[in-house]
C-alpha cells in the first residue's frame, strides 16, 4: 500500500482539496493496482467514512464523486445529502472545476459498488464508467467528454480538514534525552519476583498486523540499527506458524533486556485456522516452549514436543499484547472480535494484564507519515484508538500506537520513542501482574 501513489497532479490535488474544505486525502484504492472490480474496491474502501472517487478516462478527463457516508455491502440505498459529482473539466483548464450538486438533497447512492446513480464507476467489474445524467444533471461532454473508458480509478479517504488537534491528548517528550531515559528505565527494570528475570510478553493478533515487525523494531531500537531477525511480510495464511520467543541484547551490553517477546501464530477468523483459545491458554500458562510448531487442527497436548509439563512463574505469560493494524479497526470481522473477546476472558481469568498495540499509524494517517510526533494530535488516530477500546472492552489507557520499522534503513529518534513508550507500558502492566498476583514471600526487596 505504501508504494501505491496518487495519479493526481499538484493542481488537481489542490483543486480537489479546496472542493473538500481543505481536507487531507489518504489514498485507499487504486484500480490499476488492486483491480477494476467491486470486490477489490470494497475490500479497501468499506467503512472508511467520507471518501472521494477520482476517475481518469482515456480522453484525459478527471472526474468523480464524493460521499460523506461509509461504503458497505448491504445492497441498500444510502441517502447522502452531502454527496456530489465533479469534473476538472480539464479540456478547459482555465475554468473552475465543475461541481454538480444534486437537486434532491435526499439523493441515495446504491452501495453495492461505487454507484452514484448518474455515474457508476467500475461498471460490471470493468474499467468503464456508466453515465446517465438523471438524479444528477450534467452535460456529459463537460463531465467526461463522452469517453467512458477508464485508464485509472482511485478512492481517497477524506479526512477532517482540522487534521490535527490543537494540542496532543497524551504528552510525549520527543527529545533524545527522553529516548535515553526510556532505554535506561527499561534496561534497569527488574521483575519484583526473585524467580523471574524477564517479563514474558505475548504478541497476538491477525496475520499481517505487524507482530514480527514489532519485535524487529524493538530489537532495532536496542541494537541502534535496523535489524531484521523475525520473518515479516504478508502471506495468505499465517507466516509465523511456530511459537517463537525472542531475546534482545543491546549492542553495548552483555546481558539481555529484562523482557522477552513471544510471537505466536496469527489470529484468523475462521474455525480451525489460526491460533485458537486452547493453544492461547496453554501459552499463557507457560506450557508452550520456543519453536513449538502449531497445528491449527489439534491443540498442543501434554505429550507434544515442546510441551512444558511443570511450568514455573518465569514460563508463564506476564502481559498479553493484542496487535492490530490501526487502519483495519473498522474492518475487523465479527468472528475476529469474538475471538479477541474469548481471549480476553481467558487472560482476565488468569489475572494477566493486557494491552492493545495499534500498528501502522503512518499508513493510516498521512500527517503521521509526515511526522510521527503528530500521532497524539491526529483526529483519525484518536478516533480509532477510542473505537478499539470500546470494541474490545479495554480502557483507552491500555491502547498504545506505534510505527514499526518496515522499510527504513536507519532508526530515528521519534519512532524509537513511540516504540519505547509501548515497551514501558508493557513492563508497567507486567509489574502489575507480579504485584497483584504473587505471593509476597517470593518477592525480592
Ligand atoms: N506502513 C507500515 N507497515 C508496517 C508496519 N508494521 C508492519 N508493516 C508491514 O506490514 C506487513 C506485515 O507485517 P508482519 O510483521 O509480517 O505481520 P505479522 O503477521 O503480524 O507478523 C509487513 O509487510 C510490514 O512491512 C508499520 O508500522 N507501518
Ligand atoms: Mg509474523
Amino acid at each position: 500500500m505504501s508504494t501505491v501513489t496518487s495519479s493526481l497532479n499538484k493542481w488537481q490535488k489542490n483543486k480537489l482539496c479546496s472542493l473538500l474544505n481543505h481536507a487531507n486525502l489518504c489514498l485507499l484504492f487504486k484500480a490499476s493496482v488492486h483491480g477494476f472490480t467491486a470486490a477489490a474496491f470494497h475490500q479497501k474502501c468499506n467503512m472508511q467514512g467520507p471518501t472521494v472517487i477520482v476517475a481518469y478516462n482515456k480522453a484525459g478527463y478527471v472526474f468523480g464523486a464524493f460521499t460523506s457516508k461509509d461504503f458497505r455491502q448491504t445492497n441498500q440505498n444510502t441517502a447522502d445529502d452531502k454527496a456530489f459529482l465533479f469534473s476538472f473539466n480539464d479540456k478547459e483548464m482555465k475554468e473552475d472545476p465543475l461541481r454538480v450538486v444534486s437537486g434532491n438533497p435526499q439523493y441515495a447512492f446504491t452501495d453495492n459498488g461505487p454507484n452514484f446513480g448518474s455515474l457508476v464507476f467500475l461498471h460490471n467489474n470493468t474499467a468503464t464508467v456508466h453515465s446517465n445524467p438523471g438524479t444528477y444533471q450534467f452535460v456529459p461532454q463537460k463531465m467526461h467528454g463522452n469517453n467512458l473508458q477508464l485508464a485509472e480509478c482511485e478512492v481517497y479517504r477524506v479526512e477532517d480538514s482540522r487534521g490535527l488537534m490543537e494540542k496532543p491528548w497524551r504528552n510525549v517528550q520527543w527529545n533524545s534525552e527522553k529516548r535515553q531515559a526510556h532505554l535506561s528505565t527499561i534496561s534497569s527494570w527488574k521483575p519484583s519476583v526473585n524467580s523471574v528475570k524477564q517479563a514474558r510478553i505475548l504478541l497476538v493478533g491477525p496475520v499481517g498486523a505487524g507482530k514480527s515487525s514489532f519485535f524487529n523494531s524493538i530489537n532495532s531500537v536496542f541494537k541502534g540499527y535496523v535489524s531484521i531477525q523475525a520473518n515479516t511480510g504478508i502471506a495468505g495464511t499465517s507466516l509465523t506458524t511456530q511459537f517463537r520467543t525472542y531475546y534482545i541484547k543491546p549492542s553495548n551490553s552483555v546481558t539481555h533486556v529484562p523482557f522477552t517477546l513471544c510471537d505466536s501464530m496469527g489470529l484468523e477468523d475462521g474455525e480451525n485456522s489460526g491460533l485458537d483459545v486452547e493453544d492461547f491458554t496453554s501459552i499463557l500458562k507457560g506450557h508452550v516452549q520456543d519453536k513449538y510448531q502449531f497445528n491449527p487442527l489439534v491443540p498442543i497436548q501434554p505429550g507434544s514436543p515442546h510441551f512444558n509439563k511443570s511450568p514455573g512463574l518465569k514460563d508463564k505469560i506476564h502481559c498479553v499484547v493484542y496487535v492490530i493494524d490501526i487502519s483495519r479497526v473498522k474492518l475487523l470481522p465479527d468472528k475476529m472480535i469474538e475471538k479477541f473477546v474469548a481471549f480476553r476472558k481467558k487472560a482476565n481469568h488468569l489475572s494477566i494484564p493486557q494491552l492493545v498495540l495499534l500498528t501502522k499509524v503512518d499508513e493510516a494517517c498521512p500527517l503521521v507519515a509526515e511526522d510521527v510526533k503528530n500521532v497524539y494530535q491526529s483526529h483519525y488516530i484518536n478516533t480509532m484508538m477510542q473505537e478499539i477500546s470500546t470494541k474490545l472492552g479495554v480502557s483507552l489507557s491500555a491502547v498504545v500506537p506505534v510505527k514499526n520499522y518496515y522499510q527504513e534503513l536507519e532508526i530515528d529518534s521519534q519512532t524509537d520513542i513511540l516504540l519505547l513508550n509501548a515497551v514501558v507500558q508493557m513492563l508497567r502492566a507486567a509489574e502489575g501482574y507480579f504485584d497483584d498476583f504473587y505471593n509476597p514471600e517470593e518477592k525480592s526487596e
